[in-house]
C-alpha cells in the first residue's frame, strides 16, 4: 500500500514537470535593447551591462554637453524620451519626433540637472509601454560637480521629511 502511494508520487511529479515542460514551449519573448558607444570623449561616461537586455547606463555631469546620433534599427516606429532632464524641447523625444526603422535622429542638450538617478525610454504613441518592457530602457546617473554640496540638500531634504 505504501509502495503505491510512493509511485503515484512519483507519477505526479512526472506529469508536473511535463506540465512545465509544455509552458516553456511557448513563444519567444521579443527582446529589443539599446546598444551604445562612445564616439568622443571619456570613455567611462557609458556602461554596458553584461548579460542584461537592458542599458547602458550614461554617466555624465552637470554642465557637459552631450551629443547623441540614435539611429532606430527595431521593425517599428520609436523615439528616445531622456526622463526627468531638462532639455530642449528638441531633444525631448516627444512622440511627434518619432522616427521609423533605419532613421536617425540627433540629440543636443548642455545637462542642467542636479545630482540624481533618471532613466532613458521610448517614447512613440502608442507604443511606449510594449518597448518599454521588451527591454528598451536605460539608467542616465547624473553625477554633479559640486558633490559636497549636493549631499548636504539632500541630506537637508530628507530630514524635513522625516
Ligand atoms: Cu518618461
Amino acid at each position: 500500500m505504501k509502495e503505491t502511494k510512493a509511485i503515484n508520487r512519483r507519477k505526479f511529479l512526472g506529469y508536473t514537470a511535463v506540465g512545465l515542460g509544455t509552458g516553456l514551449g511557448g513563444p519567444a519573448t521579443r527582446i529589443q535593447h539599446y546598444t551604445a558607444h562612445v564616439i568622443k570623449g571619456d570613455k567611462d561616461v557609458v556602461q554596458a551591462l553584461e548579460n542584461s537586455y537592458l542599458g547602458p547606463i550614461f554617466r555624465l555631469k552637470t554642465g557637459q554637453k552631450v551629443r547623441v546620433p540614435f539611429t532606430n534599427q527595431i521593425d517599428q516606429e520609436t523615439i528616445v524620451h531622456w526622463h526627468g532632464l531638462h532639455v530642449p524641447e528638441q531633444a525631448d523625444g516627444h512622440p511627434r519626433f518619432v522616427i521609423k526603422q533605419g532613421q536617425a535622429y540627433i540629440y543636443e542638450f548642455e545637462l542642467k540637472n542636479r545630482a540624481a538617478t533618471y532613466w532613458f525610454h521610448p517614447h512613440p504613441h502608442g507604443r511606449t509601454g510594449p518597448q518599454v518592457y521588451n527591454g528598451l530602457a536605460g539608467l542616465f546617473l547624473c553625477h554633479s560637480h559640486n558633490l559636497e554640496h549636493e549631499d548636504l540638500g539632500m541630506m537637508r531634504n530628507y530630514l524635513v521629511k522625516a
